[in-house]
């Protein structure tokens, strides 16, 4: 009784795996619908995507199958009682450990994707990005903006750093395999490699509204020639024809127009806001009132509560709209908010501006 038992199971499980094996294979290779791969990360992450389909094919036609195959073979017969089993350590220890073994790699290999997929290069070029209902703007170190459309150069990691005027937005590039909330208040960042020059499609991923729908941005990836164009090209606020970007009566405009870059007019604000009043102009020496903002970027900062902060651009937004969140050790809490007083676009700038005080 028992022989026949375990050569059944064997036949079936052999069965199974066959037909798995037969259905997999094509999973593996490709799961079909999705979007074309722009980036590195996101040929790795369909590698991942892949096999996930491919196990739960397996699994589903091992569990499935199995059942089938036991309600035929030992469906009730007058007359036969099925023996009565109470435990099988190899099965338990077999089935407990390969699920352990295959969670297992499913966590390191996610998690190492992960990872790569949240960490930017220290090299990576920097744009910042405003998204409000319904679009989204983009703010370029040189200083030129651009609303529905964010040029990047080919092969070069680019860091998006992000922000909301309104509500929660999120930035969805599908064909990268990348997207961040956009929260505001707050700055979220997110980073790719673009791999394939031409455009690609920007969707809000989060619902914000009534043209929540609408709110679509196109990514436009150039070639190392039609970027060096492009950044000779003349301002491009709410251009609609990337084609003529690259022509050279566009270049000649940019040359008698010269923009002020990002960190320039962080510093204009500076003065025109009255930043300027308590905090030293070049943020070398101490002003009147307020704390020397030079180097401040990247260092530590001793607080009133003795504690210490790292100085990042969430801590210089929260210095510049909420000041008496932190107080830093030595001074009065005598800065007025900004808050409301400077814009989305502005505090881009200033923080440009601070983050260029070395
Ligand atoms: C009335 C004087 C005053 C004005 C105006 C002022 N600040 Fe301040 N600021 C201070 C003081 C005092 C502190 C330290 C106490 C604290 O943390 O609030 C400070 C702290 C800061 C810090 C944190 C510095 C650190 O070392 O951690 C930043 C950043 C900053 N200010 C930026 C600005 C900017 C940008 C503006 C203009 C938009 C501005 N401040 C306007 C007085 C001022
Ligand atoms: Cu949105």
């Amino acid at each position: 009784m028992r022989n026949k038992f375990t050569k059944s199971w064997a036949l079936g499980a052999l069965v199974v795996l066959f037909a798995t094996v037969a259905l997999v294979s094509p999973a593996v290779a490709n799961t079909p619908g999705l979007p074309i791969q722009g980036t590195d990360i996101a040929t790795k992450w369909d590698a991942l995507y892949n096999f996930l389909v491919a196990l739960s094919v397996f699994f589903f036609v091992l569990v499935v199958g199995a059942m089938l195959f036991f309600v035929f073979k030992y469906r009730a017969k007058p007359g036969v009682k099925t023996k009565y089993i109470a435990d099988h350590h190899l099965l338990e220890g077999v089935w407990t450990f390969v699920p352990f073994v295959l969670l297992m790699v499913i966590f390191v290999w996610g998690y190492a994707l992960y990872n790569k997929m949240v960490t930017a290069p220290s090299n990576a070029m920097e744009i910042q990005v405003t998204g409000k209902q319904w679009l989204w703007q983009f703010q370029y170190d040189d200083g030129r903006t651009t609303i529905g459309e964010i040029y990047v150069p080919v092969n070069q990691p680019v860091r998006l750093k992000m922000s909301s005027t309104d509500v929660l937005h999120s930035f969805f590039i599908p064909n990268f395999r990348v997207k961040q909330d956009v929260v505001p208040g707050m700055y979220s960042s997110v980073w790719f490699e673009a791999t394939v020059t031409g455009q690609h499609q920007v969707f809000c991923t989060e619902y914000c509204g009534g043209n929540h729908s609408g709110m679509l941005a196109k990514l436009i990836v150039l070639s190392p020639e039609d970027w060096e164009n492009w950044k000779r090209g003349k301002k491009l606020l709410a251009s609609n024809e990337p084609e003529k970007i690259t022509t050279t009566s566009a270049a000649t405009e940019r040359a008698q127009a010269p923009l002020l870059t990002l960190v320039e007019q962080g510093k204009a604000h500076f003065n025109s806001k009255g930043c300027v009043a308590c905090h030293s102009p070049d943020g070398s020496a101490k002003g009147n009132l307020g704390p020397a903002l030079k180097g401040i970027y990247g260092a530590q900062v001793e607080l009133i509560s003795g504690s210490k902060v790292m100085v990042d651009e969430n801590y210089l937004r929260e210095s510049i709209e909420n000041p008496v969140a932190k107080i830093v050790k030595g001074y009065n809490p005598v800065m007025p908010t900004f808050k409301g007083q400077v814009s989305e676009l502005e505090m881009n700038a200033l923080i440009a501006f601070i983050k260029s005080l070395k």
